[in-house]
């Protein structure tokens, strides 16, 4: 299958607007080869994304958010949405992280909504999904992602479904250093994949999945490799621009 790899940075809450801008500045250069092949994305906080956007410009490095609302405008305090983002030249978000679901109560029928907003909006959504080290242990991790997958892509139109991309994450692997292995990665993401089939049928050919949880730059390659694993979710370790552009070339 002819589809392109997709690495994003994930980067959390970290980064002033001067140290968004550092850090981007450090990366395109590295990244020369690489990105044209290999889709590339960075998300920075909210606070830092006109600034990341500007230094970002001529390179071929698109711009991501780690989150944003449903809504299009209105009374919510604290939110941002999507045609904000849009405004800001962001071209993909991020949606359901672990960290979003665990600690501020987010759930498959927010997860759903915003993705629906954002491809509305012609934004990608970047949708996450994983287990919990519990539900691994009791043999649940397929029923789990399969729950989040139906929970947050029930009801899109295929050709919607064809264009986002899903986020593997199991939620164990996250931060800790802890990677899956690549066999563990590979059963998930295919079972994913099936599926999508299931649900969308030839669209689940083109969603990229990407994998998320502690990849670094001496892992990265070989849990890429795998047929079904179409990029990576990098949080830690796109903070550093030689690692993440390290991790971005074990994509080629
Ligand atoms: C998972 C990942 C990025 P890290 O949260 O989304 O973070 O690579 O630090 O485990």
């Amino acid at each position: 299958t002819p589809r392109q790899k997709f690495v994003c940075g994930n980067w959390k809450m970290f980064k002033t607007t001067g140290e968004a801008r550092e850090l981007v500045r450090a990366l395109a250069p590295l990244l020369q080869g690489a990105a044209g092949k290999v889709q590339v994305a960075v998300a920075p906080p909210f606070t830092a994304l006109a600034a990341a956007a500007e230094a970002l410009r001529g390179t071929p490095v698109e711009l991501a958010a780690q989150n944003c609302h449903f809504e299009p405008q209105g009374a919510f305090t604290g939110e941002v949405s999507v045609p904000m983002l849009a405004d800001l030249g962001v071209k993909h978000c991020i949606v359901g992280h672990s960290e979003r679901r665990q600690l501020f109560g987010e759930t498959d029928e927010g997860v759903r909504k915003k993705a629906a907003a954002l491809l509305r909006a012609g934004l990608l959504p970047i949708v996450c999904v994983g287990e919990t080290l519990q539900e691994r242990e009791a043999g649940r991790t397929l029923e789990v992602v399969s729950r989040q997958v139906r929970g947050a892509l029930e009801g899109l139109a295929a050709a919607d479904v064809a264009r986002l991309t899903l986020a593997y994450e199991p939620v164990w692997a996250i931060g800790t250093g802890k990677t899956a292995t690549t066999a563990q990665a590979q059963e998930v993401h295919a079972a994913a994949r099936q599926l999508l089939r299931q649900l969308f049928g030839a669209a689940a050919e083109e969603v990229r999945i990407q994998y998320g949880g502690s990849v670094k730059p001496d892992n990265a390659a070989e849990l890429m490799a795998q047929p079904d694993v179409d990029g990576a979710l990098v949080g830690g370790a796109s903070l550093k621009a030689p690692d993440f552009s390290n991790i971005v070339k074990g994509a080629l």
